[in-house]
């Protein structure tokens, strides 16, 4: 099957799929979407955490075991910022630091998102297509029982600690998709649309929450097709678990896929939760979900795939 493939993705367990797929795929059959709801401004300049992990990852220079940053990083202005006591809770690697100065360069030159990200990209040789979801600023906020945080005081600086009571996706409204991801979700030659195993609530409700993206992606002629991003209860990395049991939810694969509420054509779990299929609303595929070789990540993008294939076949 040919056509393209749209990915959407938030950083370190995304960009794992986005990885995986970008190793079958022909570079211009995947268009990867990004979460850009936890971008902040920073000592003054534009972060975009998971725009930085997917590039670093599908350029082959990501830190792996971290989870985001470069390889091989040096500290040396990290740990002047923090001898001059300025603000070190969110470390900027040397060479790290250099696409954050150069974002916010081009960005305060007026050129808009996109294609900053498209120039950062290629410079970074990079042949997948990487889409912020919007050009306009959407933020992740977190009310908490310590009040409203902004999503890197809440994840990083607060280590994911105040029990969360509610989200939001400040400005949301107002934001305009990203037009090359309608123009790709709109191609009748679209082959899939996959749901990476990111956090349904912190890295794809955002998003979902562009105004017309949900729309266009429930009307698109591919199928949808969700990898879960919880195993047998517990995320592979970071707060999805304890997220869910403070908004009061079970944390299981069927409650976190259940959050995209009859958006998706088909499901992935792992064999952990493969107990009840009923429980899915969607058909289920079950197969291993855990990511830690590039074999294993290329293993499940082919399966993603194949599912997707499948209910095409099956339609
Ligand atoms: N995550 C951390 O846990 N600590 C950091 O100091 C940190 C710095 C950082 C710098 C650039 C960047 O692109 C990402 C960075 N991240 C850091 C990752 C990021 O906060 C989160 O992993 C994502 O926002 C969640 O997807």
């Amino acid at each position: 099957m040919t056509g393209r493939v749209v990915a959407l993705s938030g950083g370190i367990g995304g960009a794992k799929l986005a990885l995986g797929l970008s190793r079958i795929l022909p570079a211009h059959e995947l268009v990867v979407v990004a979460n850009t709801g936890d971008d902040f401004e920073h000592l003054g300049l534009a972060i975009s955490p998971d725009l930085d992990t997917l590039m670093y990852t599908l350029a082959g220079l990501a830190d792996e075991a971290q989870g985001w940053g470069l390889a091989g990083e040096s500290w040396g202005f990290m740990a002047m910022v923090d001898r001059l006591g300025g603000e070190s809770w969110f470390r900027l690697g040397d060479r790290d630091l250099a696409v954050h100065v150069e974002r916010t360069r081009r960005l305060r030159g007026g050129t808009p998102l996109s294609q900053v990200t498209a120039d950062l990209c290629k410079a970074l040789g990079l042949g997948v297509t990487v889409l912020p979801m919007s050009d306009d600023p959407i933020r992740t906020r977190l009310e908490t029982d310590e009040g409203w945080l902004n999503f890197q005081d809440y994840f990083v600086r607060r280590h994911c600690e105040p029990r969360v009571i509610r989200l939001e996706y400040h400005d949301a409204e107002q934001a305009r998709p990203n037009p090359a991801i309608l123009a790709a979700l709109h191609d009748p030659a679209l082959r899939a649309v996959i749901v990476c195993p990111s956090n349904p609530w912190l890295s794809i409700a955002p998003i979902l929450a562009v105004p017309g993206m949900r729309k266009a992606i429930a009307a698109c002629a591919a199928p949808v097709v969700a990898v879960s991003p919880i195993i047998g209860g517990r995320a592979v990395k970071g707060p999805i678990a304890k997220i869910m049991a403070e908004l009061g939810l079970v944390p299981s694969a069927a409650t976190a896929l259940a959050h995209y509420d009859g958006l998706l054509d088909a499901v992935i779990v792992d064999p952990v939760d493969a107990a009840d299929p009923g429980a899915y609303g969607a058909h289920m595929a079950v197969t291993d979900t855990l990511m830690t070789t590039l074999a294993e990540k290329t293993a499940l993008a082919a399966r993603t795939l194949d599912v997707a294939q499948s209910v095409t076949l099956a339609r």
